[in-house]
């Protein structure tokens, strides 16, 4: 059931709050100590952000995905790491279980994740598994009323805070690719499950991924999701709905840089004027807008075809390929603007340039977001 606009709209102004009033004046200390605050964590509880999208009836806010986008750009508006502490339990680690649990397991594990009582993570890639997803070499061997379950998983986002994992593995080592792969929830309490130390990043500090190494851990049987051999559909399905939630946080990132950089335009006054009132400039702030707003209409397009029923894989695609790529260029044009002002810490907009480059990678590459939509077409979708 869609929100009504009025709750709607308060929603999204409360997050708003929460982002300009919390968020923004953390985004400095953030970066520098690596380390996300509690009173932000439990500022998100508070709001429910941990459970946008998980149904009402277990534990969440049970938004459609025109209305998670739209969260999604609000929460763009600071630095990116913010979001990722909500951003498996609303994505990658939960709809798993929400599109493809039974009963019993969504009633175990959503409310828990709905209220961030506990953290999910998406364990899909691997060392030698990254875009080629279906190579990945995690078994899942059946014994009795267990899998046995031993493999390594890399990159994985909130892999330290996490109570437990959505986890891709092969269940049939016979056969190689997509059909093997089944799909599993978790506990991320079972012996044998050991997390890495966060890698060192880029950027978006205050967010963390890790390794997870699973040593003969022993996962019931009942913790499969769906069939036996479908696990790289649901990994595929999930990530169509989290490639949608990110470009909605692209443009996000995009609108407050944009606005970072016509305020610095409005007041930076240079050759004896304000820059802004140099059409070079000028250029730059219309192409970022332009190419925002296009952005903005293609999430949100393509959230409202999915909430119509449609299958959205490859409009998923294009905009997730477009915004990611759409805010680099942004992020790139601000610390032009800004000048030497945009290269040094103290203005936080090369912050956000480090920030943003990891769009184009994670949750599919912008090439895997070409080769999906360009089989789509010759498909005929
Ligand atoms: N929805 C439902 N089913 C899908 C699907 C989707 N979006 N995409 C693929 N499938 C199905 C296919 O229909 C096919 O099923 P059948 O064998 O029954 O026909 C099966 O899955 C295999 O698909 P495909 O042949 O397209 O698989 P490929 O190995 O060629 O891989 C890509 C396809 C490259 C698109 C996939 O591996 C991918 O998305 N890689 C990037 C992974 C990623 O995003 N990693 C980030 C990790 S999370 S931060």
């Amino acid at each position: 059931m869609p929100l009504d606009l009025e709750t709607r709209d308060q929603l999204l102004a409360t997050v708003r709050r929460f982002v300009r009033e919390t968020c923004v004046p953390l985004e400095a200390i953030v970066a520098e100590t690596d380390r996300m605050p509690d009173r932000v964590i439990e500022g998100m509880r508070a709001l429910g952000l941990f459970g946008i999208s998980i149904p009402q009836e277990h534990g969440g806010l049970g938004l459609g995905m025109e209305e998670e986008v739209l969260v999604a750009m609000e929460l763009g508006h600071t630095s990116p790491a913010f979001r990722s502490v909500i951003g498996t339990n609303v994505g990658i680690g939960s709809q798993g279980v929400v599109m493809f649990g039974s009963e019993a397991q969504k009633r175990e594990w959503l409310p828990r994740l709905a209220s961030g009582e506990i953290v999910s993570s998406f364990c899909l890639t691997e060392p030698g598994a990254g875009s080629d997803a279906a190579s990945l070499r995690t078994t899942a061997i059946r014994q009795g009323d267990h899998y046995v379950v031993n493999g390594t998983k890399r990159f994985i986002t909130n892999a330290n805070r996490a109570g437990m994992f959505t986890l891709m593995a092969r269940s049939d080592p016979a056969r190689k690719g997509a059909g093997g792969i089944s799909a599993f929830i978790v506990p991320a309490n079972l012996p044998g499950i050991h997390v890495g130390p966060p890698e060192k990043k880029m950027g978006q500090q205050g967010a963390h991924i890790c390794d997870v190494v699973f040593e003969d851990v022993r996962v019931p049987a009942d913790l499969r999701l769906g069939e036996e051999g479908d696990g790289f559909k649901v990994a595929m399905q999930v990530l169509d709905r989290g490639r949608l939630h990110i470009a909605g946080v692209c443009v996000g990132v995009a609108e407050r840089l944009i606005g970072e950089a016509v305020n610095y335009a409005r007041e930076r006054e240079q050759f004896g004027q304000k820059i802004g009132e140099f059409q070079l400039v000028q250029a730059m702030l219309a192409d970022s807008r332009t190419e925002s707003y296009a952005a903005r209409c293609m999430v949100l397009d393509a959230a409202c075809k999915r909430d119509a029923g449609e299958k959205v894989t490859m409009e998923a695609a294009c905009a997730k390929y477009f915004a990611s790529e759409m805010v680099g260029r942004v992020a790139d044009r601000a610390v032009q603007i800004f000048g030497g002002a945009g290269y040094v810490a103290d203005y936080g907009i090369e912050r956000f340039y480090r920030d943003v480059r990891i769009f184009r990678i994670y949750e599919g590459t912008s090439q895997v977001q070409q080769l999906v939509i360009a089989r789509n077409m010759l498909k005929g979708d």
